[in-house]
């Protein structure tokens, strides 16, 4: 029952990627079929990016444009997705900001002076476009590449980013940066507003180049309640994307584990909002008023379940999206690394295919 490619209506009919399918479905337009794209599809699951990779550290790839281009460029030939995914990090334009970080393999970004009090934090420098001048160059070189195929950037939200400033790294609970925030909550605030001026420069720096959307990952926003939500995070997150308004992209907003929180980080200043697979899109699409085009939502480590399991779940998530006023299609979080590319290839074929018909 697998598709033959000819049948596949993965061309996208458009001719530039401000009108290719997948902003067209984040505008809430019409469109010939769902878009389809993977957060994570450039990365580890990957022979030829782990080829690419084997002798260059992950900053260092990311900050040279010509790798971050071959790298982009990847799973978008391999996949024939309906959109590239900016090759970067979110602690990327914390580093070009002098912060001391690393990313560690296995671990992720690790920092060596954690920000915790208001003499760390006026260490931190606001971003400017002149600290990123690879970032401009490497949306150039990628728009050129890309031709009608969209370029996401993104960035990462104030809470997310403050989590791996405040505890020094990755971490389950948090507890450091929640202890700032209740503790000291002038300070949090004013650490949040200097990261949403970073993360809106970063995603101004994308847009301005040629990007033609943009994705907003509060990862791990979704270890916080509601009341807190409100009041300690989502201003920072609306002065990001409200701040990318007038550059006329469609914003994204995407959390992990955010079900209670979903109408909340639509109303932000989203025009997609990203539903993790904890929540079905039906769930979603009522949670957020029926106002907002959906993203996602198929849980990544289905990736690994026998094509028949796969299939129908993807079907199923494919025709739950047709009741939003516009859905692309991803999964919940990014691909794990041990994915079998040739699974995603074959997702990418049949989201095309279900959803012409
Ligand atoms: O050596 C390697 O290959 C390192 C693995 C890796 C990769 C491929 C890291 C370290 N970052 C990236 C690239 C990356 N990071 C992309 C672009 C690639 C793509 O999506 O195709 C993007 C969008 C990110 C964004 C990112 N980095 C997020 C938000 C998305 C998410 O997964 O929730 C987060 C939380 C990070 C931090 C980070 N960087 C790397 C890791 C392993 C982590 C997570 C660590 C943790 O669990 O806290």
């Amino acid at each position: 029952m697998s598709p033959q490619p000819s049948a596949t209506p993965a061309t996208d009919p458009s001719t530039s990627p401000a009108d290719s399918v997948l902003v067209r479905a984040a505008r809430r337009q019409p469109v010939p079929h769902t878009p389809v794209w993977f957060m994570r599809q450039a990365g580890r699951s990957l022979p030829e990016y782990r080829e690419l990779r084997k002798d260059v550290a992950m900053l260092t790839a990311c900050r040279t444009p010509e790798l971050v281009t071959e790298i982009t460029l990847q799973p978008v030939r391999r996949h024939r997705t309906d959109a590239a995914i900016f090759f970067s990090d979110i602690v990327v334009p914390l580093m070009a900001v002098g912060v001391d970080l690393d990313i560690v393999a296995g671990t992720g970004p690790v920092i060596a002076e954690p920000i915790r009090t208001r003499a760390d934090l006026d260490r931190l420098p606001e971003l400017t476009p002149e600290h990123v001048p690879d970032i401009t160059e490497s949306v150039r070189l990628l728009v050129a590449e890309l031709g009608a195929t969209p370029l996401i950037g993104f960035a990462g939200a104030p809470f997310t980013l403050a989590s791996y400033l405040v505890e020094g790294g990755p971490s389950k609970n948090h507890e450091r940066t929640k202890a700032l925030m209740h503790g000291d909550p002038q300070l949090w605030s004013d650490l949040c507003a200097r990261l949403a001026q970073i993360s809106l420069t970063f995603l101004r720096v994308q847009a301005e180049a040629g990007a033609s959307a943009v994705q907003l990952f509060d990862s791990w926003a979704g270890h916080l309640s509601r009341a807190d939500y409100l009041r300690h995070v989502e201003p920072h997150s609306r002065t990001v994307l409200e701040g990318v308004a007038d550059l006329g992209v469609p914003r994204i907003h995407f959390g992990v584990g955010t079900g209670e929180l979903l109408p909340q980080m639509a109303d932000a200043g989203a025009d997609v909002i990203g539903v993790d697979y904890r929540v079905s899109l039906t769930d979603a699409l009522a949670r957020t008023g029926g106002r907002y085009a959906l993203q996602g939502n198929l849980d990544p480590a289905l990736l690994f379940a026998p094509w028949e399991a796969l299939s129908a779940r993807v079907t199923e998530i494919v025709e739950e999206g047709r009741a939003a006023p516009g859905h692309l299609f991803n999964l919940g979080h990014g691909v794990l690394p041990d994915t079998d590319p040739e699974v995603l290839t074959r997702v990418v074929e049949l989201v095309h295919e279900v959803s012409a018909r």
